[in-house]
């Protein structure tokens, strides 16, 4: 790519911002400043957008479309830089011009088009593709509102909208010109056409315009630029039609609001049209760009795979099966054959409440077509396995049953490759939640564990690391992640071990300084422990225990004991907004932290932070400043993390229940440089006859802790108190967060006494940065690209 020189670079700058706003640099503010510079990357890397787009489509390269309802990309302005290798010759630029970096950094809106670890895996695996060479697209919907902005009043999160488009998002091109329409609701028959073959017809159809938006996606320091698709849905511009007000918006809706529950399903009829939107639109668009340079879709499968995350997008499979079955007159099982060949699913949890079925009527009506292929998909799996496996086994695994459509077995079903996103987790799919499935089609089934970008996680958001990094480690670990092995022989080295101690407390400062500018509360970087939970607010996580351990260490205090080590305790999370109980914790924990934070009698020793609106941005901050990484769900609940592994990557020592991809970070790095409590998955599903009250009544410590809940304790909270108090003792403890405490609590006394070793913490610290390189994301997008899509890579990376 071409090279830039800090010179050019002011002069393009300036005219930028003369062109866009007709003002000077001086006038200009941050962010006029960030939408200049990002028009500028934009103009830099769009000849190599173009021509990785031509290579794909000239030399004929198999390409993958992932395929989400959601996407969490993070702001863009750094990695684009760093990918670009243009971060130095910037940043100098922009200080000579006597600007804030910082400041212009901040200005880019942080696009919240996802809930949580769904959202960003996907991001995560679009920056690793482009790193690798690999042509794999994105394929989301451009939700007009994210992921609400999460504020705290009196201590009860508050919602409000993220109009995160209002000054116009500079990345994006809008491609007008590759629209697509997309069918809804009406009637739709079987009849013959001219030529007598049996064609779908419609009537009172609602049609919806799907306007895509492309981002490039820059791979890292490679000519690839990837793009990644975003579908917005407006009203079709056919000029002989006219359309009401309210038609307006019924089709404005579609893409205007992101739903903010992450894992658990609400069946909602405008989601449904999300899914179907987003599928319809993205896989003609598809078959569209294959149909340029073949005469038929016959051998679609060599170079096209699409990619169904997690259930929301599997429409994709009957909505393929109708474009090669109604406008390319393939017959069903050609159609079949090579749907299954290009389709591949990942599912994301273990859930009940999180597995999507959708009402047969509702699918019926609002995608009448779709439901014919689905009753036809269904009719045929029965047809054939019925007779291998006998009706019982078939009937509790068929795409159709109880009046629903279930979308896993859907996906399942006409998929070519089933993965899970840990090792555990695939497990549990294949002995329980899709057992049935499993022993029909054993071949589809595999693992693929969730990894991480180190270019976000280490290079962007942790500088002093990579710069410890770059000097004492071997190899080339920015290309070659597993390389951070490096570090492992440094692991017993005290003047290695004092640097990582200084980068550490580095970050920590600068986090403690934005606490302090941000909250108004003062945390001590030099002394406390940082004890970080970061992850959507839901019950299996278990934020609970750990405010119940927080309450334990209060009362030590107030009793007149000294912790051994400062603890400051930092939650980042957003609660569904209807999810009340959730939400009752959030106001928990804030009034917990108001309580600690003013009373005289804690004075340094303990703090609770609830950092608002936790997102992208926030976790990039937070990230780098974590001692302790809280990984606490019940086991067998959560599906893999994925905080787990970029706090590990950062030296945060993990506390972990064996749960999803923490099981492997305790094989990776050895029980001794991880915390590990609590019960197994196993033991959990043994634990049939679990009294939460049976272990309150005989534990005179934990009774303190958890009347802590409703003695006045912690004020302001008598509701909020009492139904969580309810939850653990009249509701049994659903997550036997009782059952934990007393592990859960030596786990953390366990913590402290190890902090109180420099040497020994830093040790185990190092050797997590060490053996963290596995959990890159280049190496899990690698895996899908060899083992499911089948897609070529550059032969450099590991
Ligand atoms: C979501 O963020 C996840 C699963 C879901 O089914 C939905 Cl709807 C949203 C998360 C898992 O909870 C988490 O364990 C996993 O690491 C992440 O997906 C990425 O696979």
């Amino acid at each position: 790519m071409a090279q830039l020189t800090v010179n050019e670079f002011k002069e393009q700058f300036k005219n930028m911002i003369l062109r866009l706003y007709a003002e000077d640099v001086t006038d200009s503010d941050a962010h006029q400043q960030f939408t200049a510079l990002a028009i500028l990357l934009r103009e830099q890397y769009a000849p190599n957008l173009k021509e990785t787009r031509q290579h794909y489509e000239n030399d004929r390269v198999k390409e993958a479309y992932y395929f989400a309802i959601e996407f969490l990309p993070g702001r863009m302005l750094q990695t684009t830089m760093l990918n670009l290798g243009l971060t130095d010759t910037i940043t100098t630029g922009l200080m000579d011009m006597g600007l804030d970096v910082e400041k212009i950094i901040d200005a880019e809106p942080d696009p919240g088009l996802g809930n949580g670890g769904l959202g960003r895996l996907g991001s995560e695996f679009l920056d690793s593709a482009a790193a690798l060479h690999m042509a794999l697209n994105g394929n989301g919907i451009r939700y007009q509102y994210g992921l609400f902005r999460q504020m705290f009043d009196n201590g009860f999160q508050v919602e409000m909208p993220d109009d995160w488009l209002r000054n116009g998002n500079s990345w994006e091109v809008r491609r007008e010109n590759r629209a697509c329409l997309v069918r809804f609701g009406g009637n739709v028959w079987m009849a013959p056409d001219a030529f007598g073959r049996l064609v779908p017809h419609y009537e009172n159809t609602t049609d919806v315009l799907a306007v895509p938006y492309d981002t490039g996606i820059v791979g890292y320091l490679n000519h690839t630029v990837n793009t990644f698709r975003l579908w917005s849905a407006e009203l079709p511009t056919d000029p002989s039609k006219t359309y009401n007000l309210q038609q307006k918006e019924d089709v404005n809706e579609i893409t205007e609001i992101l739903y903010p529950d992450d894992s658990n399903y609400a069946g909602r009829l405008l989601r449904l049209k999300q899914e179907y939107f987003l599928v319809s639109a993205g896989v003609q668009s598809i078959v569209r760009h294959y149909r340029k340079h073949h005469r038929n879709l016959n051998h679609m499968d060599a170079t096209v795979a699409i990619h169904i995350n997690d259930t929301h997008p599997a429409m994709a499979i009957p909505e393929l099966m109708r474009i090669l079955m109604d406008e390319e007159f393939m017959s069903w099982d050609q159609a079949w054959a090579l749907t299954t060949k290009v389709m591949s699913y990942t599912n994301h949890t273990l859930l009940v409440e999180s597995l999507e079925t959708w009402p047969v009527d509702m699918v019926a009506q609002t995608v009448p077509r779709i439901y014919q292929i689905i009753q036809e998909i269904d009719r045929r799996f029965r047809g054939l396995q019925i007779p291998v496996y006998g009706e019982e086994r078939v009937n509790r695994c068929a795409p159709l049953g109880d009046g629903v459509v279930r979308m896993a077995y859907l996906a399942v079903i006409g998929s070519h490759s089933v993965n899970g996103v840990a090792k555990l987790h695939t497990e549990l799919l294949e002995s329980s939640v899709l057992k049935d499935l499993y022993r029909i089609f054993p071949e589809k089934f595999n693992n693929k564990t969730n990894g991480v970008t180190m270019r976000r996680w280490i290079q962007i958001a942790n500088p002093p690391l990579t710069k410890l990094l770059d000097t004492e480690v071997n190899g080339d670990w920015k290309h070659r992640p597993l390389d951070i092995i490096g570090v492992q022989s440094f692991a017993k080295d005290p003047t290695f071990l004092k640097k990582l101690q200084e980068v550490k407390a580095k970050n920590k400062r600068s986090l403690a300084k934005k606490i302090r500018e941000k909250l108004d509360i003062s945390v001590d970087p030099d002394h406390a422990i940082f004890d970080v939970q970061i992850k959507r607010l839901h019950a299996y996580k278990r934020q609970l225990l750990h405010a119940l351990y927080i309450i334990d260490e209060y009362q030590q205090i107030k009793a007149g004991q000294k912790l051994a080590v400062p603890r400051v305790h930092i939650f980042g999370a957003k609660a569904a907004p209807s999810y009340y109980y959730a939400k009752e914790i959030i106001k928990m924990i804030n009034e917990l932290a108001k309580v600690i934070n003013h009373d005289p009698d804690v004075g340094d020793q303990l703090r609770v932070i609830f950092v608002p609106n936790y997102g992208v941005s926030e976790a990039e901050e937070i990230i780098p400043a974590a001692d302790v990484s809280e990984q606490i769900s019940l086991a067998g609940k959560e599906a893999s993390g994925t905080s787990n592994m970029k706090l590990m990557a950062n030296g945060a020592i993990t506390l972990a229940t064996m749960d999803g991809a923490n099981i492997e970070i305790a094989d990776a790095v050895g029980q001794d440089n991880i915390v590990i409590f609590g019960m197994t998955a196993t033991e959990v599903a043994a634990y049939t006859n679990y009294s939460s009250q049976a272990i309150y009544d005989g534990d005179k410590h934990l009774q303190k802790v958890v009347n802590a809940l409703v003695d006045g304790t912690i004020p302001n909270i008598d509701r909020e108190g009492r139904d969580i108090y309810n939850s653990l003792l009249q509701y049994n403890d659903e997550y036997y967060v009782l059952a934990d405490y007393e592990s859960y609590a030596k786990a953390q006394d366990k913590i402290t006494a190890l902090y109180q070793d420099p040497q020994a913490w830093y040790q185990m610290a190092a050797i997590n940065i060490a053996k963290s390189g596995q959990f890159s994301s280049d190496l899990t997008i690698a895996r899908y690209g060899d083992d499911i899509w089948h897609l070529t890579r550059d032969q450099f990376v590991n």
